[in-house]
């Protein structure tokens, strides 16, 4: 399990390239947007104030809140101290200076490939918004950058907005409309032929909250059927849903203020039913929605549930979770994504996937091994591999 170089399928981690869009450091590890939320419960302080605080003062703020104040027990506030002693801090007497000191702000190369080295990491899949303008300024033609970065093109602008990118995407040349008149979608089909030439994403996602239902004849269902499940079938490409995002529950928290949903699976079902030739990665952020998602990966071998995410990456969810996992689907799904803004966030992220991982399969090896199975290293190696890399890659490709 410590030696399995992942690939982490879902990040909003950049490449080098993306320059100021990679984010790396102390400041950047603390103003981490669950710190900045669980900051609030300490301080108490009106929002603007915060916000008008520089990221040096924000993440001194939050310093003293979580790890002064208090002891930092949180699943994030806790992933500083253990990325503080994996990059040689000793956390007995860690101070925000000795962790702006230790964790430099400007991600070189050699410090990328380190961090990629200390969590085991192979590749990394980006989340890549070809409607977020800073992003877009990134993608001139010829664009290239480092290998171990992969693309995903990310299309809830489109998929829930559409109306508010039309002008966006009218200025790029496309003749789309928010009510998808006229040749909107054949226009949709051709921007995003062109960003799948131009990114070359190992998939397409979209998140949804808990108004998703398919099939449906609004906007975002023809956009499914018309535009993004077409192009799909013809790129060979997965599309994953991340399902129960509650986005801006609280405004005021900016990042911080999305919450969760409990959701349907019966869109996911019919999705995977009416379109056997698509591929859906799936997550869901409800945790009272995992099992009967690992029940609907039981019917639909289109289906690929993964990650643990978001509000479901602690210790105990995550352990639930694919303790359900392997006793309904054996090791055939994708266990974990770290969802790293950060990059040293992928220390404390795999490790922590790592140990639940380890718990849970020692358990049922042992059983197995109890009853009389043989169970060999090699196995173990290709079920660790296959639970960690080998089914999504396998997935996407497949
Ligand atoms: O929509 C998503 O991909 C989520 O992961 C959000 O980015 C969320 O803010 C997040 O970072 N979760 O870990
Ligand atoms: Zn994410």
């Amino acid at each position: 399990m410590d030696s399995v170089q992942v690939t982490d399928m879902h990040t909003h981690l950049f490449a080098p390239e993306f320059g100021s869009l990679l984010l790396c450091g102390a400041d950047e590890l603390l103003t981490f947007h669950y710190l900045i939320s669980e900051s609030f419960r300490v301080h108490r302080r009106p929002y603007a104030d915060f916000w008008k605080l520089s990221k040096a003062e924000q993440s001194a703020q939050i310093w003293q809140a979580l790890f002064v104040e208090n002891s930092p027990l949180s699943e994030a506030a806790s992933g500083v101290i253990s990325v503080a002693r994996r990059l040689g801090c000793n956390p007995a007497d860690l101070s925000l200076q000795r962790l702006r000191e230790a964790l430099p702000s400007e991600p070189t190369l050699e410090y990328v490939q380190t961090m990629l080295d200390a969590a085991g990491v192979a590749e990394v899949v980006m989340t890549n918004d070809p409607f977020d303008p800073a992003e877009r300024a990134c993608w001139t033609d010829g664009f290239q950058w480092d290998a171990r970065f992969l693309a995903s093109l990310r299309l809830d602008a489109m998929m829930n907005h559409l109306e508010q990118v039309c002008p966006l995407l009218q200025a790029d040349g496309y003749e789309v409309d928010g009510q998808l008149r006229g040749k909107s979608s054949t226009e949709l089909r051709r921007f995003l032929a062109a960003w799948i030439e131009r990114t070359h994403p190992v998939y397409m996602a979209f998140s949804v909250a808990d108004d998703f239902v398919y099939p449906d004849n609004g906007i975002r269902g023809r956009i499914l059927d018309e535009v993004v499940l077409p192009v799909c079938r013809e790129y060979k490409l997965a599309l994953a849903l991340m399902v129960g995002a509650r986005r801006q529950v609280n405004p005021k928290l900016q990042l911080a203020g999305d919450s969760v949903a409990y959701a349907s699976v019966r869109p996911i079902e019919a999705l995977c039913l009416h379109h056997p030739d698509n591929r859906f990665l799936v997550t869901m952020l409800s945790r009272e929605n995992q099992h009967e998602l690992i029940v609907a990966a039981r019917k639909f071998h289109n289906l690929m549930i993964f990650g643990c995410w978001w509000f479901v990456n602690t210790d105990t969810l995550v352990e639930e979770i694919t303790r359900m996992r392997l006793e309904l689907l054996g090791p055939t799904f994708i266990a974990q994504h770290s969802d790293a803004r950060v990059l040293e966030q992928l220390i404390y992220k795999w490790d922590r996937a790592r140990s639940v991982l380890k718990r849970v399969l020692t358990d049922k090896y042992a059983r197995l091994a109890r009853d009389g199975w043989n169970v060999t290293r090699a196995d173990v190696e290709r079920d660790v591999d296959k639970l960690l890399r080998k089914n999504f890659w396998d997935f996407v490709r497949w």
